[in-house]
């Protein structure tokens, strides 16, 4: 097997001064446009890290039978809060089979339509918000934070945030967002600046304390006031794993707890952001948006489950965000033993070793020019029926793969098309400062920075106007 392409590094750091200045992730993706054979590794001072985007590649690394998900340094940190649950959990360690068996019902149709009314309900608060600040700037990430924070931590373990009534974001959010860029800062960390981190570390633990003080509050209350309902919660506190005949224990279900509130809000409120970000640079795309949603959910029609179904341009958008800006970046995996991936052709392919992480990177995979056509368009076209038939089956992993892919796949989207859709139904949307976008990294991404002007569309207006000359005026407003 050949060595792993790798672009000129420096001494000592590596490749750490590139990333400085670019950012990880937008360092991994100049990298991977220029290494055409979707392999190359990376010098992260005395470490050395594998990413991949060639398709190709990726679908033999997505073969069960030789490889699992591998937790990498960046994980490996977040388990100092996140412990073994389910997301942070090596694939070995006995509590993720069971926590994965106890929780999957948590995720079925059945239980999606149960918390569709509160999900509604967290989106109601924000379309008030929005008509307050009508006519005004609105910072879309905030906002977006606000509304997947409360519906997962509602859905799930019935504790209200009330978000909306605040205009400071949650302290646990200030707290989790230190937490996470810290576990992010821990590999990109020049040597020249380990110095500083003794007082990072100090805060580091106090935003755990924070984070496990308020998860502990929320077990303590449901153990204190039972609800009858399968939510995640009591599926955590009672239920019984058919393979073991245990339940789970209590330092696991604040782990778990914990994996659910960033998991569940931090990677969809991104892939909402993003998708406005290119709602307002494609007119032609936010104008199918709303003939969509004024078809689907007219007037001041109460959105129930079966809407969600019917919003097929909405789910467009938002897959084709995911495609560009996949908000969890990157997954990993290692093979049980040694192998060879990439030999084919004549080819001598590259050895991957036992054990040893390799990054599956999806911004790079998801450009990937064997399987997209123009692959920097933003073009929901992508996603029609046939187009989906004919690509390339491992050229898209939003959610990571097989048994360790996303366990809140169905809730992530139905949140996100129900909050797009009823936004865009009540609101005009503009970008009045020409937002360029920047990528804000922690360990998941979104855009930095990114303020759009909102405005009621809505019963009046479409009187003034006439309902036929609403779809044209939208764009533009
Ligand atoms: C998971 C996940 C993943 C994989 C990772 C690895 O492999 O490492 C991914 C990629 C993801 N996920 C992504 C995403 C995106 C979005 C939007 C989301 N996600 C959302 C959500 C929501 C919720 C609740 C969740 N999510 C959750 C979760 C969990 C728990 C997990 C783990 C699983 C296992 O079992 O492992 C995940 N997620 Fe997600």
């Amino acid at each position: 097997a050949a060595a792993v392409p790798m672009p000129a590094a420096l001494p000592v750091i590596g490749h750490l001064h590139q990333i400085a200045r670019a950012g990880l992730i937008g360092h991994l993706l100049r990298v991977s446009r220029a290494m055409p054979q979707g392999i190359f590794k990376l010098r992260f001072g005395s470490r050395v890290s594998i990413f991949v985007t060639d398709p190709n590649l990726v679908a033999e690394l997505s073969d069960e039978t030789r490889f699992r998900k591998m937790p990498g340094p960046a994980l490996r940190v977040v388990r100092k809060f996140a412990g073994d649950g389910l997301f942070t959990a090596f694939s070995e360690e006995p509590n993720w089979g069971k926590a994965h068996r106890i929780l999957l019902p948590a995720f079925s149709h059945r239980a999606m339509r149960g918390y569709f009314d509160m999900i509604v309900e967290v989106c109601d608060q924000l379309v008030a918000k929005w008509t307050r600040a009508a006519g005004t700037d609105v910072h879309v990430a905030d906002d977006m934070t606000r509304l997947t924070l409360d519906s997962i931590a509602i859905a799930g373990f019935g504790h209200r945030f009330n978000s909306f009534e605040r205009d400071e974001l949650d302290s646990f959010l200030v707290a989790l967002g230190r937490a996470l860029s810290e576990a992010l800062n821990v590999i990109t960390r020049m040597p020249i600046q380990r110095r500083f981190a003794k007082r990072a570390a100090a805060q580091y633990e106090a935003d755990i304390a924070e984070m496990n003080a308020l998860v502990d509050g929320i077990i303590a209350d449901r153990r204190v006031n039972p609800t009858d309902g399968r939510d995640l919660l009591n599926l955590m506190l009672t239920a019984i794993d058919p393979e073991t005949g245990e339940g789970l224990d209590d330092l696991n279900i604040r782990y778990q707890v914990l994996t659910f509130l960033i998991a569940g809000h931090e990677t969809t409120s991104g892939m909402l952001t993003f998708a406005f970000t290119y709602l307002l640079r494609n007119p032609a795309v936010l104008a199918q948006a709303y003939a969509e949603v004024d078809r689907v959910l007219p007037g001041d029609t109460r959105p129930d489950y079966t809407h969600v179904a019917r919003l097929e341009v909405i789910e467009r958008i938002l897959k084709e965000a995911l495609r560009l800006w996949p908000t969890a970046p990157a997954f990993s995996v290692a093979p049980f033993e040694d192998q060879v991936i990439g030999a084919k052709d004549g080819q001598p392919g590259w050895r991957m070793r036992k054990d040893r992480p390799v990054n599956i990177f999806t911004p790079g995979l998801h450009r990937a020019a064997s399987a997209w056509d123009d692959p920097e368009e933003f073009d929901i076209d992508r996603w029609l029926p046939e187009a989906e038939a004919a690509r390339h089956p491992h050229a898209y992993k939003p959610f990571g793969n097989g048994e360790r892919a996303c366990i809140g796949r169905q809730f992530a989207m139905v949140e996100a098309k129900i909050a797009l859709a009823m936004m865009l139904r009540s609101f005009a949307i503009s970008d009045p400062h020409s937002y360029k976008l920047r990528v804000k990294e922690t360990l998941s991404i979104k855009p930095d920075e990114f303020t759009m002007r909102v405005r009621l569309r809505g019963a009046h207006e479409r009187l003034q106007l006439g309902e036929a000359a609403v779809a044209d005026t939208a764009v533009d407003v």
